[in-house]
């Protein structure tokens, strides 16, 4: 029987490029998000390699992934490995012009989100045991602080501790924790962030060379495919072409 992979924010970017690296590598697929279109173009797609399951989820409904996992058919429950990457940023505008409406959204979906799923699967991948695999799509926002990232950097904070705090309560489960956390890189994120402006995110990844979705799947199926007694604690990964910049001071 082939290993379980269950993604969330399978509709786009990262994790419809990890659905796709899986497949190749043989893995049974479980793919969610919120657009069920595009979760049945996926199963179309990617069903005659592999077997698929998809399930419309919103990560913000705790009972609704619940649901989710009770329901799970025969031969798509022992899942080995759990993506949680689900996530998204708005209100690129600076704290104090950010819709309050939006700090919420972000703190719903990155960190309630990515702990219902968690708490949802946690009895199945201790079940599994060696070789299960959480990985969470965290971002280097997470570790270093920029304009315009008030809540959604402190929300990726939150999933490289979370991640830390896991791997010490798993630890002699055998359930791997991993946070993976990249740079700038092309999908529909900064659309969403920034409201579907098309020119902000061709200008934001144009003229110079962003990571690709493809990049961070190969990165997700990598960090779980390792041998069952190797951990990888967080992985930071930006374009060759990003780096960090110098600290900003407010002159006269
Ligand atoms: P995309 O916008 O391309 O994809 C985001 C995915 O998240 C979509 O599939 C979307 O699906 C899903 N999603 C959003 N909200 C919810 C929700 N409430 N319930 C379920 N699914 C949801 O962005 P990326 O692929 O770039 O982002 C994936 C993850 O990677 C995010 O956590 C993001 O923060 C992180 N990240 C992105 C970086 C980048 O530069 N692109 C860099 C670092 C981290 P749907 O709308 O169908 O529900
Ligand atoms: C997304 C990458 O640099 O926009 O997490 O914060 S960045």
């Amino acid at each position: 029987m082939s290993d379980i992979v269950l993604i969330t924010g399978a509709t786009s970017g990262f994790g419809r490029a990890a659905a796709r690296r899986f497949a190749e590598a043989g893995w049974s697929l479980i793919l969610t998000g919120r657009r069920a279109e595009r979760l049945e173009d996926l199963e179309k797609e990617l069903s005659d390699k592999v077997p698929v399951h998809t399930a419309v989820l919103d990560v913000r409904d705790a009972e609704a992934i619940k649901g989710v996992v009770a329901a799970l058919p025969e031969g798509f429950r022992a899942v080995k490995a759990l993506i949680n990457n689900a996530g998204l940023a708005l209100a690129p505008e600076p704290a104090q012009k950010a819709d309050l409406d939006d700090w919420h959204t972000m703190i719903d979906t990155n960190i309630t989100g990515l702990v219902n799923v968690t708490h949802a699967l946690l009895p199945t991948l201790i079940e599994t045991g060696a070789g299960a695999s959480i990985v969470n799509l965290g971002s280097v926002a997470g570790q270093w602080p920029y304009p315009g990232s008030h809540v959604y950097g402190a929300s990726k904070a939150f999933v490289q501790q979370f991640t830390y705090n896991l791997r010490c309560d798993l630890q002699g489960t055998g359930v791997r924790v991993t946070d993976i956390a990249p740079g700038m890189a092309e999908t529909e994120f900064t659309l969403v962030r920034t409201g579907g402006d098309q020119a902000a995110s061709d200008k934001l990844y144009g003229d110079t060379t962003p990571l690709e979705a493809e990049d961070i799947a190969e990165l997700i199926c990598y960090t779980v495919s390792l041998p069952a007694h190797v951990n990888i604690n967080r992985l930071e990964v930006m374009p060759t072409r990003q780096a960090w910049s110098a600290f900003a001071v407010d002159r006269d």
